[in-house]
């Protein structure tokens, strides 16, 4: 039986492995943009969205083949969006997954449609999808997906934190600035697969866990970037008082936003041990919050 890290690791290298050959779509010559692209995308990274939507995939027995096209295109819809977002117009920032940032190394120009190629690289995946298989629950899968990528979610929650730049915001305004920005991609990887093995019965408990899993993973990224190092984290820390960005520690200060974070994650195990309840193996997810509590970057 393997340890959560090894199965981690494992889950990790599948992803790896696959996502070049998902982001060609021909064998041409590669250009600027797309070897920008790459540079970013296979830069490492935790790969946490992924790993979590191969994870529940797994526990729902949706075959791999059926979860791997869409794992990619979150983690290329994931590395889009840092890739804008560390652009001079939004954070400006200099590092990235250890290494200089994208508009750093190719100019902003190209960063800007790399991402635009990684975006639009996602799409296409998607629509090969639906129509490799022509059922209605992989346009559903994909929909959902584009749904939370959007204004609905992850750019609404962009939005909302540009916006809020040097403002402080109420607890339930920060909540859902949150789980827009952060959460919606997150949701997004855990409920996939739920679409995908048709088990609509799953979807409540799923959408509850992993609610409270992308808002721990934002407000534990909240407490990194106040109290870690650049070093370690692979990326600029001290950035968000900086910005003067409200997050869980502007707010209410380390102390106070490590106990929001327990019981983010104390709601997370919760909603798990009812899945556990209705005989899924959850030990894996179990580790998976685990991980989100002591990650270091
Ligand atoms: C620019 C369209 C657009 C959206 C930006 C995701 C995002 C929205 C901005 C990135 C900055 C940020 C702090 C986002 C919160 C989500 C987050 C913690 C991203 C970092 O994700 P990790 O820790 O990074 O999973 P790795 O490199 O491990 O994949």
């Amino acid at each position: 039986m393997m340890t959560f890290a090894e199965e981690y690791k494992l889950l990790q290298s599948l992803i790896e492995d696959a996502l070049p050959g998902y982001f060609w779509e021909s064998k041409g010559a590669p250009d600027k943009t797309s070897e920008a692209a790459l540079y970013s995308l296979m830069a490492g990274g935790k790969r946490f969205r992924p790993v979590l939507l191969l994870a529940v995939g797994k526990v729902l027995g949706v075959p791999i083949n059926e979860l791997m096209p869409y794992a990619c295109a979150v983690e290329m819809i994931h590395t889009y969006s840092l890739v804008h977002d560390d652009l001079p117009c939004m954070d400006n920032d200099t590092l990235r997954r250890g290494q200089p940032t994208c508009h750093v190394k190719y100019s902003e120009a190209i960063a800007l449609l790399a991402g635009d190629a990684l975006l639009n690289r996602a799409y296409h995946l998607l629509f090969n999808e639906c129509a490799r298989h022509g059922e209605e629950k992989y346009i559903i899968a994909a929909m959902y997906l584009a749904k939370m990528a959007g204004y609905d979610g992850m750019i609404g929650g962009q939005t909302m934190d540009i916006l809020s730049e040097g403002i402080p915001l109420d607890n339930d305004t920060l909540r859902l600035l949150q789980r827009k920005k952060t959460g919606a991609l997150l949701q997004a990887a855990a409920l996939i697969p739920v679409v995908l093995s048709e088990r609509d019965e799953l979807s409540e408990k799923f959408a509850e866990y992993s609610g409270h899993l992308g808002l721990a993973f934002q407000i534990k990224d909240d407490i990194l970037d106040a109290a870690s190092t650049g070093e370690k984290m692979g990326k600029t820390a001290g950035k968000d008082a900086k910005a003067e960005k409200a997050t869980h520690v502007s707010l209410y200060g380390i102390g106070r936003a490590e106990m929001i974070l327990e019981g983010e994650f104390r709601a997370a195990h919760k909603a798990l041990l009812n899945l556990g309840g209705k005989g899924l193996d959850v030990q894996f997810l179990m580790g998976l919050n685990q991980y989100l509590l002591t990650r270091e970057n």
